[in-house]
């Protein structure tokens, strides 16, 4: 029995998780960096532990000291959020060691899906469909040269061990191959600790549809809807939403299908996403997995009406998933814009003192945020300093609650993005809800890099 969990994370995230704790009666264990001594997720836990100084690698991805505060303090277990060590199999491995429950994949699968050419190898096994590409990792810009050839130009370089978008490059031709080649595989090993990529056909014009599954011990599979994250500027996600409406009922039961076939043959456990693209037929195409919980999570427990923190916690603990019996409901539409302590003309990181915050409410109107009067934004980690999330019966409905929350939405102190994304929902192409992965490159007149 899970009675005390070490938080190993900071901001909104662990924040969300002491929330979890608290109603689920777990004791919260927080731990900081010397720079976030007055950072709320450190004032809500009932326990806090200053781990290191600001540098991450010295603190929050500092898996010894994590580890000896848990002992310490007697955690049965380690909730690593998103980012950080969530998808650090020699973390999870070391948590087993210590006989300490990380919340999440065995370390197994997480390494299995963290080589992004090995996930693919094991979809194409299950009978999912993928994108077209190497599947393969490449190391020399040779056998880069041949696949691209092999695929048809344009291709998408893509960092082996990467996600999220780091060491994406789109190569148009076989003249730029070589220059693109050798710079995100630079990024990517100074990113990932591996070089290596593998190349993949890129798709256009496509929506970027991901699929939030959760599977407990008993080899049950709960597929909680999908998401729409095709609003992305430099590989970095600013809206999502769920569902998604250009999706009809045949093209999204393929989909969950898919995602159900994925989990089973690696056999998942926990909260996981799978990351589809939806090409213009409507054909779908397997990207890449996430085994940890992400940012977004959000708008699947507003059109489920389910708690992912309290059930990957649940299911960590041995439970098995009681909602299935009456199966998951998906009602509704949810909304989610990611607050981003930025400069909006450069997008350049802002940090300071929140001298006045003024938080949106209402029905279905959520917040998730560290922030809190007087707080000092920092410049050491994460811009994301808040997601803004509504929820209501319609989509058109969302919009509109959506920009009004947005317009009420008081942040000021440092700069932030809440201009461009009231720009955004106020779009007609977004309205429409046709918007592809080009949207915001079009909109914000971007160079695409992939
Ligand atoms: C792609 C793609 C098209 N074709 N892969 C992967 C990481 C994510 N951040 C963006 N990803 C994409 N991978 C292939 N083979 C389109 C995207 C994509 C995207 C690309 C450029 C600009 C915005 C985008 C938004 C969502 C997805």
């Amino acid at each position: 029995m899970i009675s005390k969990i070490l938080i190993a994370n900071r901001g909104e995230i662990a924040v969300r998780i002491v929330r979890a704790c608290k109603e689920m009666g777990i004791t919260s264990v927080a731990v900081f960096s010397d720079v976030d001594k007055d950072a709320l997720h450190v004032s809500l836990a009932d326990e806090s532990y200053c781990i290191g100084p600001y540098k991450a690698k010295d603190s929050y991805l500092n898996m010894g000291a994590i580890l000896s505060i848990a002992t310490a303090c007697g955690a049965e277990a380690i909730h690593p959020g998103y980012g950080l060590l969530s998808e650090n199999a020699e973390f999870a491995r070391l948590c087993r060691e210590c006989n300490i429950i990380f919340i999440g994949p065995p370390p197994e699968v997480i390494e299995k899906m963290g080589k992004k050419d090995e996930a693919l190898r094991t979809m194409q096994k299950a009978g999912v469909n993928t994108v077209p590409g190497s599947a393969q990792a490449v190391t020399d810009i040779n056998q880069a040269i041949s696949f691209a050839e092999e695929i048809g130009y344009p291709v998408l370089l893509k960092a082996r061990s990467g996600g999220g978008g780091k060491g994406i490059r789109k190569v148009d031709n076989s003249e730029q191959l070589e220059r693109l080649f050798l710079s995100a595989s630079a990024e990517a090993a100074n990113s990932f600790n591996d070089g290596a990529l593998y190349v993949e056909k890129y798709l256009f014009p496509v929506k970027h549809v991901e699929v939030q599954i959760l599977c407990d011990n008993d080899n049950n599979i709960a597929i909680l809807g999908e998401r729409d994250c095709s609003v992305q500027r430099k590989n970095q996600k600013m809206l999502e939403e769920s569902p998604c409406i250009a999706l009809n009922n045949k093209t999204r039961a393929k989909l969950f299908e898919m995602a159900k076939s994925a989990a089973k043959a690696i056999n998942y456990t926990g909260a996981g996403t799978l990351e589809f693209l939806l090409d213009g037929q409507g054909k779908l195409y397997f990207m890449e997995m996430n085994t940890r919980l992400q940012v977004e999570h959000t708008v699947s427990e507003m059109v489920t009406g389910l708690d992912l923190v309290k059930w990957q916690i649940r299911i960590a603990d041995g439970m098995n998933m009681d909602f299935l019996k009456e199966g998951v409901s998906l009602n509704g539409h949810a909304i989610e814009c990611r607050i981003n302590a930025e400069k909006s003309d450069n997008g350049m990181p802002s940090c300071g003192k929140i001298s006045l915050l003024h938080i949106p409410g209402g029905p279905n109107v959520r917040f998730d945020t560290a922030l809190y009067q007087d707080y000092n934004v920092l410049p050491f980690y994460d811009s994301m300093i808040g997601k803004l999330i509504v929820y209501a019966k319609t989509r058109e409905e969302a919009i509109r609650k959506m920009k009004a929350a947005l317009c009420e939405l008081v942040i000021e102190g440092i700069h932030c993005n809440r201009e461009a994304l009231i720009e955004i929902i106020e779009d007609e192409e977004f309205e429409s809800g046709r918007y592809t992965t080009d949207f915001l490159t079009k909109k914000f007149k971007d160079k695409v890099s992939g």
